[in-house]
């Protein structure tokens, strides 16, 4: 039988790209897209639900806040997935990688995928200086500290839902992507990652384009690796 695959979005004010994000994922792979809707004050949740989403609703502000909720939510449905994508909703990624994303759980030789943008092409000014080096700092402080060799903190990740039950995330916030390869390393999980591109967000930034997501998401990353140590 093949295996179940599910997505969740976190989205914040993302009217503009969340309706592209969906279209652009490959249907026959997916069995349901869940868009968290993180307190929008826009339509983004309208859009979402119009384009064939399930729409959970966070109020609670935060990256991680969004993508708990939807584990939640899938743990507790009728059919919970073998395999679990996340990606973001600006439609800086793209969706019909996929397959590419997966490929390595459905061949068994990975149970956490990452989609590492240092090894695929980004399209000019898709990412910051700030969120080049701040990638490259935290992913090198993890493996000076730990050993644990990644290239991205990539949102696009898939991995078998059973681990990441087991893995059990806590952080709320912008912590949440650098948690879970911390985590997946301490479960002795294997890990890859698999190129994937980049391109410009659609509609406006709130972490990287801003000073304030900036240094507030680089200290939340650089504190969470510490926090493990
Ligand atoms: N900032 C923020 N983003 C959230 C929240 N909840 C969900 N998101 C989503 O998290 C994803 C990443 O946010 P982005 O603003 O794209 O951050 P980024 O990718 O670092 O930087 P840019 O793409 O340049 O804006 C998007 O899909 C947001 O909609 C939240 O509470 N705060
Ligand atoms: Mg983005």
């Amino acid at each position: 039988m093949n295996p179940i695959v599910k997505v969740v979005i976190p989205a914040y004010n993302e009217e503009q790209s969340i309706g592209h994000v969906i279209n652009d994922i490959p249907k026959e792979w997916v069995a349901e897209i869940v868009v968290v809707n993180n307190g929008s004050k826009d339509k983004t949740a309208v859009v979402a639900a119009a384009n064939g989403a399930t729409v959970l609703n966070q109020p609670k502000p935060g990256y991680g806040n969004a993508c708990l909720m939807g584990i939640d939510y899938l743990k507790n449905s009728a059919t919970p997935p073998d395999i679990l994508v996340f990606m973001d909703g600006d439609y800086s990624d793209y969706p019909e990688q996929l397959p590419e994303v997966i490929q390595p759980i459905l061949d068994g030789k990975a149970d956490f995928v990452i989609g590492s943008r240092a090894l695929g092409n980004r399209e000019n000014g898709s990412m910051t200086f700030p969120q080049i080096f701040g990638n490259w700092l935290a992913t090198s402080m993890m493996r000076w500290f730990y050993g644990i060799r990644f290239t991205d903190l990539g949102p696009f990740r898939a991995i078998r839902f059973n681990d990441l039950i087991k893995i059990d995330m806590k952080d709320k916030t912008f912590g949440w992507t650098v948690e879970m390869q911390l985590k997946a390393a301490k479960h002795k999980l294997r890990s890859t990652e698999v190129p994937v591109n980049y391109k410009k967000r659609i509609g406006v930034s709130k972490v990287s384009g801003t000073v304030k997501g900036t240094v507030l998401a680089g200290y939340k990353i650089i504190f969470t690796i510490f926090k493990y140590l």
